[in-house]
């Protein structure tokens, strides 16, 4: 299915975005964003208030138009130059959209990542976390199967929390290209009985519960679970993102196109990080709106979610670009196929390209890593954290 067929935008028809550039955390004071949906107008004036400031404003703004499919702009400088401009470009007629969307990416872009979770900032002693994936179902792509039995999974998860695990992320349906729906019955019979037990043996450990539907979310709230992982961002089910927000949880708002079971029909991307930020923004909108927020949302691009393999790099080596939107950002590339049309491997055999991945995404922004393999993932990420950012 094509994706934009199906009600998504084509880029630049949903408004003007600008994304935070890769490779810019390092550089002090310096910010770089890209400018993505402008008219050729817009775009003109940008460049020549920019070159504008560029002579006048003392510390230098570097401006340029970009090689993208998208076309724009990329900007670079200090910070307090990009506010310079912000006000520059509200003096001129019809740039206002502009000045308030470049605002915008500033603001949200310096915003510390937080995750409450229970009164607690999960992010406030950790510039990271690992959430540690739990299965309890029959066909997952990587571990169907094995921790289906209660005392399975029970036993697992102790051991990703002994190994490290920040959070744990319970799953019942699995969400693997070509799977189908798990009825709600059948989901909630996986679920509880794990859950249940674990919020005993762990009271006060975070579990999250991976489910697109809101039925599911409320049971297992009720049973102990603390956070919500919705793979499709609230698409599914109209009652998810009200859930999180009545009750106060946080939710993880993840990018896919379509369903599932045809998402990686025919999926197309011309600039996958403006495309995927700016879907996600639509449904950080509706979030925000319904009241959720710092310390409760959470974004993930949705790495193997309706993409190719060169999207998945993509998003990665751009990942930078959904600091735009202002919240944790979440990667989940674990096992993922990938890193088999990189390499061969099989999903067993899949963990040192985990790392590699896994590695570049937190050193382009990554605050959360969904994965399998917890104590391999504690030693690779410590190394890469000591690196700065
Ligand atoms: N990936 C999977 C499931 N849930 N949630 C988020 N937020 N991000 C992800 O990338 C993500 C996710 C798929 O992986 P897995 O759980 O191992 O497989 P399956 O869906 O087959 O159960």
């Amino acid at each position: 299915m094509d994706g934009r067929a199906a009600g998504h935008p084509a880029p630049g028809q949903n408004g003007i975005l600008f994304l935070p550039l890769p490779g810019t955390r390092r550089l002090g004071p310096a910010f770089g964003v890209r400018a993505f949906g402008l008219s050729p107008r817009q775009a003109a004036v940008l460049e020549e208030v920019g070159r504008i400031s560029a002579a006048t404003l003392g510390p230098s703004l570097w401006i340029d138009a970009v090689a993208s499919p998208a076309g724009g702009l990329a900007i670079r400088g200090p910070r307090h130059a990009f506010s310079r401009l912000v006000d520059s470009l509200s003096k001129w007629e019809d740039m206002g959209e502009v000045a308030s969307a470049l605002a915008d990416t500033l603001d949200r872009s310096a915003r510390r990542p937080t995750l409450v979770v229970r009164g607690r900032d999960l992010l406030e002693k950790s510039p990271y976390l690992l959430m540690g994936v739990l299965n309890v179902t029959p066909d997952s792509f990587s571990d169907g199967g094995r921790f289906l039995a209660p005392e399975a999974a029970v036993a697992h998860a102790l051991r990703l929390v002994q190994e490290g695990a920040d959070i744990l992320d319970l799953g019942a349906e699995s969400s693997r290209p070509g799977s189908d729906p798990v009825p709600i019955e059948d989901e909630l019979r996986r679920l509880l009985p794990p859950l249940r037990e674990l919020r005993r043996v762990l009271p006060d450990f975070p579990i999250s519960v991976d489910t697109t539907k809101a039925a599911v979310a409320d049971a297992a709230l009720e049973a102990g679970a603390a956070l919500v992982n919705d793979v499709s961002a609230g698409r599914f089910d109209e009652a998810m993102i009200p859930l999180c927000a009545r009750r106060r949880v946080p939710l993880v708002l993840m990018h896919m196109r379509g369903l599932p079971k045809t998402m990686q029909e025919s999926p197309r991307y011309e600039d996958p990080v403006a495309e995927v930020t700016l879907e996600l923004r639509e449904r950080v909108r509706i979030a925000e709106a319904a009241g959720l927020g710092a310390g409760t949302l959470v974004v993930d691009p949705g790495f193997g979610f309706a993409k190719r393999p060169e999207d998945n790099l993509a998003l990665v080596a751009e990942l930078e670009g959904l600091r735009a939107l202002g919240y944790p950002i979440l990667l989940g590339a674990s096992r993922k196929s990938t890193i088999g049309a990189l390499t061969g491997a099989g999903p067993a055999d899949r963990l040192p390209g985990t790392l590699a991945l896994h590695t570049a995404a937190l050193l382009h922004g990554a605050s959360i890593l969904r994965v399998h393999d917890v104590k391999e993932h504690r030693q690779a990420l410590a190394c890469a954290a000591a690196l700065g950012g």
